[in-house]
């Protein structure tokens, strides 16, 4: 919101993110010192420095209550099914190339049944930014073990302990040819706000892990005590490490938290290479269509060729 305008209006009775937040939907849903809040404040902040305007952004989610931040974000937003948050951003992407989508996503829907799109969007290099809240847990649905639960760690599904081997998730973007990636905490604000916006500008899939504090079934089933004393736990266990390598990033049970910037190289989108692709096989014709009608109709040209 522009200056002028926050000065027309009395101070209790607008967000300072007003230009990006459905605040007529607030109180909102998640359970007090959840860190999904301060990561969705952080993601605001980072919106309105990326200098996109709300037409240029559509945002994106799955299930759970990270996949809730959707419909509190004041641009077009999709709450869609479970898992399929970057289907659906991968059609937006191609459909319509001037809008950056933003995946929100939790480390359940994003990696566990939404797993395998991950994977071939971070290849494919879709130009995309996918923000994953990691609270190592299944939260809306009652704290199951989830694919980056640590070893040892309790669940409501693993009473004595996980013992699956966690997706270190930073090694798994980086792997599968993400541009950019980075992996901060809730407490960390300011270095997520500045990743968040780097990623947002970034062409090409960009991911930001958030690790984030789930006080009411994580944090308590594993005796860490309240969302302020993670908050603890994130200042004394994080260890800033840029360019760390995959064997760096694994998060053990009680041990160190290693955090940074670790990607940000530049390859060609996947939009970028489509129209290369089309370019080699129809030349002036995919120019011209290009220009006057829809890839859709290149597509169909192409199949008559
Ligand atoms: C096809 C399908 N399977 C299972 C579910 C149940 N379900 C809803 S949210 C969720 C897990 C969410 O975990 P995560 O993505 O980590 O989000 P969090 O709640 O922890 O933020 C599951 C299993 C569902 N809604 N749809
Ligand atoms: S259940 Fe956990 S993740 Fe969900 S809103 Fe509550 S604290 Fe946050
Ligand atoms: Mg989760």
């Amino acid at each position: 919101m522009s200056v002028e305008a926050q000065a027309t209006k009395p101070a209790t009775s607008f967000h300072p993110h007003e230009d990006w937040l459905r605040s007529d939907r607030l109180p909102h849903i998640w359970c007090p010192e959840c860190g999904i809040g301060t990561t969705v404040s952080c993601l605001t902040t980072a919106l309105e420095g990326a200098g996109l305007s709300p037409d240029e952004v559509a945002v994106v989610s799955g299930i759970g209550c990270s996949g809730r931040v959707a419909g509190y974000l004041k641009i077009d937003s999709f709450h869609t099914t479970h898992g399929r948050a970057i289907p659906f951003a991968t059609g937006l992407a191609l459909a319509n190339p001037r809008i950056k989508p933003l995946v929100v996503s939790g480390d359940g829907d994003l990696i566990a049944i939404g797993g395998n799109h991950f994977i071939h969007a971070a290849r494919r290099n879709v130009d995309m930014t996918v923000l994953c809240i990691n609270n190592f847990n299944y939260a809306m649905t009652g704290g199951q073990v989830g694919p980056t639960t640590p070893v040892t760690a309790l669940a409501s599904t693993t009473p004595y302990g996980a013992f699956e081997h966690p997706f270190n998730l930073p090694a798994l973007a980086a792997g599968s040819g993400a541009v950019y990636v980075a992996r901060w905490t809730a407490l960390h604000v300011r270095r997520t706000t500045q990743a968040l916006q780097e990623a947002l500008t970034k062409p090409g899939f960009s991911f930001v892990e958030v690790i984030s504090p789930c006080p009411t079934l994580y944090t308590r089933k594993n005796k860490l005590g309240s969302g302020l004393d993670l908050m603890r736990v994130f200042r004394d266990r994080s260890v800033i490490k840029h360019g760390a390598s995959a064997a760096e990033t694994e998060i053990e049970h009680g041990g160190p938290i290693v955090l940074g910037k670790f990607v940000d190289v530049d390859k060609p989108t996947l939009q970028q290479r489509y129209e290369q692709a089309m370019e080699r096989a129809l030349g002036d014709e995919f120019r011209r269509l290009e220009g006057s009608t829809t890839v859709q109709a290149a597509r169909r040209s192409l199949r008559k060729a």
